[in-house]
């Protein structure tokens, strides 16, 4: 019997690959420069069993009709907002992503680019390598503190949590948004559930980390903006989309709050002359909230686990659609 025809969108590393060739004929978009053009992963969608997709492939209806024998889509992300998930239930295609694998990881890089915005890391980082560090001055490069601060967790999931355990080594106050109350990170981590609106008013560092639905999409608005402090920083290492980032950018430039985070955008990859990259308040990341050898690596073999376990009749490990 031949074997299942498996498709990703980008190169991954050989040794990762290595180890399912044995079960699977992987082929996969030799990147270099360029993602995969729609043409050819429509293409590859008529002849896939199995396709494994990043966050910036459209698993729209399109696609899905393309796909004859597909089985699974394993996304490369916790996130799947990239994936019209009804239209591949109808079609009877499971889809999976990497929780899990990528909290504490993500939670690192969250809490790095609270830091790295508070204390300037990044502009002081470039003062000294540009050769201006000339002289000592009381203020010089002055950030803000961390420690003894209110953070405020808007998207108190898997990576809210972690984040939040975090903050409790840097004796901040922890709030909370969500959906729903999260009763472990209120007993065990002290964080304190309010309204959205109160979450704004009271945090020195306001986090999404909600996943971009229809209720989140552009919920930081030019309201939301104006209710939190002038001395804010506002931290982004879930969807761009959730933030109006025009509204961002006026409340950054009037200084109605004082720094941002961000390392994510609504339209991805983002051009240097995006107007948040010209102010000097902004720190900007390419996405790279998952991105550590270690973890990249784990969710590329979950990838190739829940396919594999999909492909012998089982439940996929972390399956997304009921
Ligand atoms: C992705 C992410 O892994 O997991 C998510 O939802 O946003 C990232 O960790 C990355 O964008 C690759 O698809």
């Amino acid at each position: 019997m031949s074997k299942p025809y498996v498709y990703i969108t980008r190169s991954l590393p050989e040794d990762v690959v290595n180890q399912f060739r044995d079960i699977f004929d992987v082929h996969m978009w030799d990147y270099k420069e360029k993602p995969v053009d729609r043409e050819t992963l429509l293409q590859e969608a008529t002849k896939a069993d199995a396709l494994i997709t990043m966050l910036s492939d459209k698993v729209d209806e399109e696609l899905l009709n393309e796909c004859q024998q597909v089985k699974v889509i394993a996304n490369l992300a916790v996130g799947y907002d990239n994936i019209n998930v009804k239209k591949a239930e109808e079609k009877g295609i499971t889809i999976t992503n990497t929780p899990d694998v990528l909290t504490e990881t993500t939670a690192d890089l969250t809490f790095s680019l609270l830091m790295a915005t508070a204390r300037r890391i990044v502009e002081a980082a470039e003062y000294v390598k540009e050769g201006q560090w000339q002289n000592w001055a009381p203020l010089l490069l002055a950030g803000n503190d961390i420690h003894h601060k209110t953070i405020g967790i808007v998207g108190m999931g898997r990576i809210g949590e972690a984040v939040a355990k975090r903050a409790t080594g840097f004796y901040m106050d922890i709030l909370y948004h969500n959906r729903s109350r999260k009763e472990r990170a209120e007993q065990e981590l002290g964080a304190k559930y309010v309204s959205f609106e109160d979450l704004l008013e009271q945090s020195d560092y306001v986090v999404c980390l909600a996943p971009l639905t229809k209720e989140t999409k552009g919920m930081f608005d030019q309201k939301a903006f104006e209710k939190m402090k002038s001395t804010a920083i506002f931290v982004n290492a879930s969807r761009g989309a959730n933030v109006d980032e025009e509204a961002l950018y006026k409340a950054l430039e009037k200084g109605e709050i004082k720094a941002a985070g961000l390392d994510v955008f609504a339209q991805e990859p983002i051009s240097s002359d995006h107007p948040l990259l010209q102010l000097e308040n902004v720190v900007a990341l390419p996405h790279i909230g998952s991105s550590s050898e270690e973890t990249r690596k784990n969710m590329m073999e979950l990838c190739f686990e829940n396919i594999q376990r999909v492909w012998n009749g089982q439940e996929a490990k972390t399956k997304v659609n009921p």
